[in-house]
């Protein structure tokens, strides 16, 4: 019965790990030069294994205009990975979940700069958000509540 039991487990959790093998970690970040948090963000992403491209420039202003992210959710950093856009503190399980289910949106954001998301330590502080997702239309909705 066990072995029966441990069978299903692997059935079940296989194909999980083999998915996410294949999902990209190939990720571009336009960031401010002087923006801490922003450094700190790419820094995780490495420790999750990212390979990521940073482009530096004072302009991520055109950077999300071109990308119509929509201005309510805009944070200080706008990264593209495997077609979507991920803008601002998000979490790279939030971003796999994206990249495994791939709904069908422009990207994902965390608006603003909510303490405790990776990147935005202050000691045990964690603030509740929501990540939004966004389509070409500029409809918004929650896609991950935190
Ligand atoms: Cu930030």
């Amino acid at each position: 019965m066990k072995i029966l039991f441990q069978f299903f487990v692997m059935l079940l959790v296989t194909p999980l790990v083999f998915a996410d093998d294949l999902l990209s970690r190939d990720i571009t970040v336009y960031k401010n030069p002087e923006c801490g948090c922003c450094v700190k963000w790419v820094d995780y992403l490495k420790g999750y294994d990212y390979n990521v491209n940073v482009i530096n420039t004072r302009d991520v202003l055109s950077i999300k205009a071109k990308h119509k992210i929509p201005e309510q959710l805009a944070a200080c950093h706008t990264a593209m990975i495997d077609g979507y856009i991920i803008e601002g503190h998000v979490t790279e399980r939030d971003i796999r979940r994206l990249l495994l289910f791939r709904p069908e949106v422009k990207g994902i954001a965390v608006p603003g700069m909510p303490i405790g998301t990776p990147g935005m330590e202050r000691g045990d502080t964690i603030e509740s958000y929501n990540v939004m997702s966004f389509d070409e239309e500029g409809n918004i909705e929650v896609f991950v509540e935190h």
